[in-house]
């Protein structure tokens, strides 16, 4: 019997047949008055998470590569699969009744559920499509979700601050990589796993259960390119890692994709350091809080890792506004306490 209790052991052949819905399911049932509510909500994200990868996969056949000609409420081009990816999930998730509430990167203010739809307890924040400068050029794009319980009043409407918890209150949090297979991973606190689609099956099946970061690594990922404008204390901590004094005499490695999943669930499965940083130009770096920043430092956490902001733990920081952004360090605990030591030097 392993570490999670279901007597499976690390070993592949183990797990074959346990498609993401049957560990989700099995899960649940150990917990006293659960209703299934929650294992529905996941069969609802990984059905729009097939649909957006079978769209992904076409994309250059289908005509679905480049922009729409609109801008989003972050200033950015709106790709045509950015709002592909971002229908799909409303369309799958509106209609479940497991969600009272929603709130999408590509829309300005939270997503009602429609009146004609019975609504649930739980409130969903998501990514649709990160990464979405990458899309054209077939590098690995995501969907990051994130999971909170309404704190409002039922009967009653819902309301913004539904939206607005601190990442510490996520129920469950997680993303999907459209790579060079698709993953599905998420937490809901007991441990961190990972599902691999099968296309011939269309089901995700479990191939990573429980993983775990390492406690440190040997990568950095950060965009350099913003060197001139990052603190002295940012630049320093940069110059370290790429210096040969480490006790392997050794260097850290660099690698940055420019999409915030793929570069995560590398983190995740190898350790090392992932940091967008504050800025002369940002004062509070570019990704976002509610779908980037609180649901990767939800895993991180259950995965053995950390993230902070450089002064303050993630998972800690009250959201004022829905699409605020926040300087993210995140990955191995021991890389992140040194970039938090070390960025804080003047
Ligand atoms: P896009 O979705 O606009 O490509 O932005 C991706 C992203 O939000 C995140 O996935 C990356 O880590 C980060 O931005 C890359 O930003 P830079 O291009 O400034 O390095």
């Amino acid at each position: 019997m392993d570490s999670s209790g279901h007597g499976m052991r690390n070993d592949r052949h183990e797990h074959y047949g346990w498609t993401l819905e049957r560990f989700i399911l099995e899960r649940q049932r150990e917990i006293p008055g659960a209703t299934g509510e929650f294992t529905q909500l996941f069969q609802q994200l990984a059905l729009a998470g097939k649909i957006i990868a079978s769209r992904v996969n076409q994309a250059g056949l289908a005509g679905l590569l480049g922009h729409t000609g609109k801008t989003n409420i972050q200033g950015e081009t709106v790709q045509k699969l950015d709002e592909f990816a971002n229908r799909t999930l409303i369309n799958c998730l509106e209609a479940g009744g497991q969600a009272c509430l929603m709130a999408s990167e590509e829309v300005d203010d939270p997503i009602p559920i429609p009146t004609r739809y019975p609504k649930g307890h739980y409130v969903l924040m998501f990514d649709p499509l990160d990464g979405s400068t990458n899309i054209d050029v077939n590098i690995p794009i995501g969907t990051i979700y994130s999971v909170h319980k309404r704190i409002s009043d039922v009967p009653g409407e819902p309301e913004l601050r539904d939206c607005l918890q601190p990442g510490k209150s996520q129920v469950a949090a997680g993303y999907i990589v459209y790579g060079s297979s698709t993953m599905f991973v998420y937490t809901a606190g007991d441990g961190v796993h990972g599902f691999t689609l099968d296309p011939s099956v269309g089901e995700f099946f479990l191939s990573h259960p429980d993983i775990k970061m390492p406690e440190r690594g040997k990568i950095y990922s950060v965009n350099e390119g913003n060197q001139a404008v990052w603190s002295s204390g940012v630049q320093k901590w940069v110059d370290w890692l790429k210096t040969p004094n480490k006790a392997d005499g050794k260097p850290y490695s660099g690698r940055y994709i420019g999409t915030l999943v793929a570069d995560f669930h590398r983190t995740l499965l190898k350790g090392g350091v992932f940091a967008y940083p504050a800025d002369s130009k940002n004062a509070s770096g570019k990704l976002r809080l509610l779908y980037e920043a609180a649901p990767l430092a939800l895993l991180a956490k259950h995965a053995g890792g950390a993230a902070s902001t450089g002064t303050q733990d993630i998972l800690d920081v009250q959201p004022q506004h829905l699409h605020q952004r926040v300087p993210l360090y995140l990955g191995s605990r021991g890389d992140v306490a040194d970039a938090v030591a070390r960025v804080n030097q003047s």
